[in-house]
């Protein structure tokens, strides 16, 4: 990835980079997601994990090449993985997930998370949808309670209002293909109406050079630094 790149992350909010994992390793991917969920995804079919409930095969995919270089395009050279989430809709687990940006979650220091594709995702099953540009400011989000989780949320009509509908956009990804994405983006996902799976996961990471007053004291109490390419 180019500095080029990291211009248009600067611009959009977002960089969309097709088929960083093969098909092969996306399989393996999957697999290691498949044994960390098998207590179940939950009824929001998202669950976080600190580094040090992560699973050696899937940390290694977190903090080492490909994603390491092109988190480090645009965050720089002192990046650190901070947690990641599977988040998966299926037959069971079908809600549209809603409008939101991550950082009234977490506060702090600007973060970068890689919404990784394990399935191939369209609008049938859940793909992610995404306004460019968005990650400009901070929205106030409205406060819901709901088993389907995503307690901070902003209407689609104020998104519409905002932006107007066209430039709401949708992310049809193949398995494989990352989208990095800033923590001020605005995004959500279509529902699953068809039951084919999509899972993801999802990676976020900080650099360590900034001062970071985030709030979640626990489960980022001890992020890894990628280290340096050899
Ligand atoms: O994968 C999705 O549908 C959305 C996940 C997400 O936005 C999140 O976990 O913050």
């Amino acid at each position: 990835m180019s500095t080029a790149a990291a211009a248009a992350f600067r611009r959009d909010g977002y960089l969309l980079v097709r088929g960083m994992w093969s098909v092969a390793e996306v399989q393996a991917i999957r697999g290691a997601v498949a044994r960390l969920l098998e207590g179940g995804a939950g009824a929001s079919g998202v669950r976080v994990f600190a580094p040090q409930r992560t699973p050696p095969d899937l940390l290694r995919v977190c903090t080492n090449d490909p994603l390491r270089a092109a988190v480090r395009t645009i965050l720089g050279p002192r990046v650190e993985f901070l947690s990641v989430k599977p988040a998966v809709k299926t037959m069971q687990v079908t809600a549209a997930s809603p409008w939101h940006q991550d950082w009234p979650y977490w506060k702090g220091a600007h973060k970068v998370s890689a919404w990784i594709a394990l399935d191939r995702a369209d609008a049938g099953n859940g793909c992610l949808r995404i306004v460019p540009g968005s990650h400009c400011r901070a929205w106030a989000h409205r406060r819901q309670d709901s088993p389907e989780g995503f307690g901070n949320r902003v209407s689609e009509d104020a998104v519409v209002a905002e932006f107007g509908a066209a430039a709401l956009r949708s992310v049809p990804v193949e398995p494989g293909d990352v989208l990095l994405f800033h923590d001020q983006l605005l995004h959500g996902s279509h529902p699953n109406r068809n039951g084919r799976d999509r899972w993801s996961l999802i990676p976020t990471y900080r650099d360590a050079s900034v001062p970071d007053d985030h709030v979640l004291a626990e489960l980022w109490r001890a992020p890894i630094a990628l280290q340096e390419p050899s």
